[in-house]
């Protein structure tokens, strides 16, 4: 491995908030890296390429990988032990002791190892020390915009949590022709750097006594037309759903959840033609596009240097998990 960024994820790893996760583990999902070795029948890739590890693998040959439409590649994610290799067993011990793998991946490590359709290789000259960012969080905010919304030009969007994921959801928005880019974040200090990805208005809902989706709904002269969630929070949920325009066929979009968690909403607000929308890796086919997000990229459609806001060694991992959580930080990138 060579890179790595923190995601939110990693913490609600540490949190042991994810479901079925087992310990001890090696965490860390967002990076790039050099191929060392490969295993025998490994034939896409070879030693010396730059890769992405992909959270969105893709075998190719089952139903959901050979569908256009979804991502979530039924290899990988059914009758699979979790945190282990399609074999079932795992590739990392320490002390004699199994340790189990993070989302495919497991970045946070000088050496991974990982399934051959769960890695990609990337075009070698792309920028390394910020291209780690297409393995997680750029890739899920900005796909949440272009292909699981599908934002149009002209519309009016709003995003809840303004973290590397709600950034990068509103470069998709922008890239996509949206001319009212709406953020909404409780820490201030966010904002200006909202900003300069394009935000044209910040609020934060504790500067008003009245509930969010209200003041959303007012300022919006009756509601967007995508609200994106990019917080993880069952409240800001269900007022990013209570903010959405009342005019049929507009919708409203999760791109990423919660876990453990249930979320309730009065059913009437759904009869305005409301959409509920969620997805994963922002709905990109791992292998498929992950070489792609990299030329454009390296073709300056988007600048994933503004998103890294820290950089430090591995052995100061906790130091950037402690940026994470003070919301100092929008991405800490790891030098391993
Ligand atoms: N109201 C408004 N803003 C809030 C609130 C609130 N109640 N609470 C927190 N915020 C703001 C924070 O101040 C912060 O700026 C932002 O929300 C969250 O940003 P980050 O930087 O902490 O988090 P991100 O952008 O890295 O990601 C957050 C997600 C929750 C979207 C993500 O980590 C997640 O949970 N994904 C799970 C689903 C998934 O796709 N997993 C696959 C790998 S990530
Ligand atoms: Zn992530
Ligand atoms: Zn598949």
């Amino acid at each position: 491995m060579l890179y790595t960024g923190i995601c939110r994820s990693d913490e609600h790893a540490v949190e042991g908030i994810l479901p079925e996760m087992k310990f001890p583990i090696i965490i860390g999902h967002e990076g790039v890296g050099i191929v060392e070795s490969i295993g025998e029948g490994v034939t896409g890739i070879k030693p010396g390429d730059r890769v992405i590890p992909l959270i969105a693998p893709q075998c190719g040959k089952c139903t959901v990988c050979k569908d256009p439409r979804g991502n979530r590649c039924l290899t990988f994610i059914l009758n699979r032990p979790k945190g282990l290799m399609s074999d079932g067993t795992s590739r990392f011990t320490c002390k004699g002791k199994q340790i189990y793998h993070f989302l495919f991946t497991s970045t946070f490590t000088e050496y991974t190892v990982v399934e051959e359709n769960a890695v990609t290789k990337i075009d070698d000259g792309a920028t390394m020390d910020s291209v780690c960012l297409i393995g997680c969080g750029f890739s899920t905010g900005y796909g949440s915009a272009l292909n699981t919304a599908k934002v149009h030009p002209g519309s009016t969007c709003v995003i809840f949590g303004l973290g590397g994921i709600g950034l990068a959801v509103a470069v998709g928005c922008k890239i996509a022709g949206a001319t009212r880019i709406i953020g909404v974040d409780i820490n201030a200090d966010k904002f200006d750097k909202a900003k300069a990805f394009g935000v044209s208005e910040c609020m934060n809902p504790k500067d008003s006594d009245k509930p969010i989706a209200q003041v959303l709904l007012e300022l919006t002269g009756g509601g967007a037309d995508y609200v994106f969630e990019c917080i993880g929070n069952i409240e800001t949920m269900t007022a990013a759903l209570n903010s959405v325009t009342l005019l049929m066929e507009l919708q409203f979009i999760v791109g990423v959840s919660a876990v453990q968690s249930k979320l309730s909403f009065d059913p009437l607000i759904m009869l305005s033609g409301r959409t509920l929308k969620s997805s994963y890796f922002g709905g990109w086919k791992g292998k498929d596009s992950v070489p792609m997000l990299v030329s454009d990229c390296m073709a300056k459609k988007f600048d994933l240097e503004k998103l890294v806001t820290h950089r430090l060694p591995l052995e100061k991992i906790n130091e950037g998990f402690d940026l994470l959580r003070s919301g100092k930080c929008i991405r800490t990138v790891l030098k391993l």
